[in-house]
């Protein structure tokens, strides 16, 4: 055993009871996963484990966000402007504004500056206990630009402390080299970018833009069964603005999530439920919109499908490096539970990202990504926003204490104990 976690309030996240406290619990870690779980006597331990003391903080999975465009250049604060002025976002795109403007600043960036922004986004994320994160590219559009963005999302992966997983986004718009001219873009992605991206396995899924602004349901179909032909997942952005049916077109091909899903109906809710299709939800975009059409959440429940939520993180519709305030959203605007907000940025965002059988639960066998939070009552981390109570994360099994922790106050901090006490 490497570590073990002593004294833990642990949430369990159990489909028969929802989220229950497990106090007085030890996790113990051994090479990065979590070998038992357990609120009886400490077991034996081999080995000299480090012994953390947790002094009963509330310990829930590290948590997930399951769909981000966390990597790009450039501002869109003046669009914004533009919109508080009476524009719509589909106004400003047919005006060569929107995700166009936000391609052209990323293409002029080097790796080194998307590298260095997209880091300093996820310390927003990481001071809220987030283990693991999803990033697309769809930024660049060409071969190259596309390529650049994945592998700046790799890098984050390997050279920061936290899981990242790629998505290639090249449906994301048509470039200018493109105008007047889908079908040939289409063709490009699925005869030169997929296989791309597939041979320098960079991406671990594909995605696509299916809606008016973007690209057709036939275009995302091909895309799909392109990225299939490589070993590639796939998951759609379908249903945020109008409905063209991609979330059925999707799930019915397999996808690992569908997201956004204000416009979808029941036949498609169905379709989901069929495929054991993540809905991922995104409040921020929503929100920061002004959209008022609501996801059927309802209907999402009714059958059955596991509901993820995530920031959604892009500078045009949810510049929102907070998956607390997405989880609040989640529950004030969309109304879900403080329970299913946990459940969808743990256990269901893990299964929108083709990863439920390693993360997003705390079980043995799992990675041990963990989030170590002063709080005493899970709902506290959907209710609250602002106050800096993550203790720390458990990553891959290693331990990172939250810079933003006050270590003078009387709260519980996290203290180290010599491993010899439980030398058996
Ligand atoms: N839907 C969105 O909300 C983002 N992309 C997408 O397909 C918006 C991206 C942007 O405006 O830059
Ligand atoms: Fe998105």
């Amino acid at each position: 055993m490497d570590t073990v976690l002593t004294n833990v309030n642990m949430v369990a996240l159990t489909p028969e009871h929802g989220y229950q406290i497990v106090s007085h619990a030890h996790i113990g870690v051994a090479q990065g996963r979590i070998m038992f779980v357990d609120n009886g006597p400490l077991p034996a331990c081999h080995g000299h484990p480090e012994i953390i003391d947790c002094q009963g903080a509330l310990v829930t999975p590290g948590l997930i966000d399951c769909h981000t465009h966390l990597i790009h250049a450039g501002s869109r604060a003046e669009e914004f402007e533009m919109r508080m002025k009476g524009a719509t976002y589909a106004d400003i795109a047919a005006n060569g504004g929107g995700i166009l403007s936000t391609v052209l600043a990323t293409r002029a960036a080097s790796e080194e500056t998307l590298y260095s922004l997209a880091n300093q986004r996820l310390d927003g994320l990481r001071q809220e206990g987030v283990t693991t994160v999803e990033i697309k590219s769809g930024y660049g559009l060409t071969l190259d630009d596309e390529l650049k963005m994945l592998r700046v999302a790799r890098r984050l992966g390997e050279q920061t402390d936290i899981n990242v997983s790629t998505t290639l986004l090249a449906a994301h718009a048509l470039p200018p080299e493109f105008a007047h001219n889908a079908d040939g873009y289409i063709a490009h992605i699925c005869k030169d970018i997929i296989p791309a991206a597939a041979q320098e396995q960079l991406a671990d899924a594909v995605d696509v833009f299916c809606e008016g602004i973007a690209f057709s349901p036939e275009h995302c179909q091909h895309v799909f069964q392109a990225a299939q032909q490589h070993g590639l997942a796939i998951k759609g952005h379908t249903e945020q603005l109008s409905h063209l049916g991609g979330s059925a077109l999707a799930a019915s091909m397999g996808a690992w999530s569908v997201d956004h899903l204000e416009y979808l109906d029941e036949a498609g809710v169905r379709a989901l439920a069929a495929n054991q299709t993540v809905a991922t939800l995104l409040p921020g975009a929503f929100y920061f919109l002004r959209e008022t059409q609501l996801p059927p959440i309802a209907l999402l429940r009714q059958h059955g499908v596991p509901i993820a939520l995530s920031t959604d993180f892009n500078p045009g519709t949810s510049p929102i490096a907070s998956l607390r305030i997405i989880m609040n959203m989640g529950s004030t605007l969309f109304g879900l539970t403080p329970e299913e907000c946990l459940r969808g940025v743990t256990q269901y965002a893990a299964q929108a990202l083709g990863m439920s059988h390693q993360r997003g639960q705390i079980k043995p066998g799992m990675v041990a990504d963990l989030a170590i939070w002063d709080l005493s009552y899970p709902a506290e981390l959907t209710y609250r926003l602002g106050v800096p109570d993550l203790i720390g994360r458990m990553v891959n099994g290693q331990l990172f204490p939250a810079s933003r922790h006050p270590i003078h106050s009387p709260m519980r901090m996290l203290s180290h104990t010599a491993g010899d006490a439980y030398d058996h």
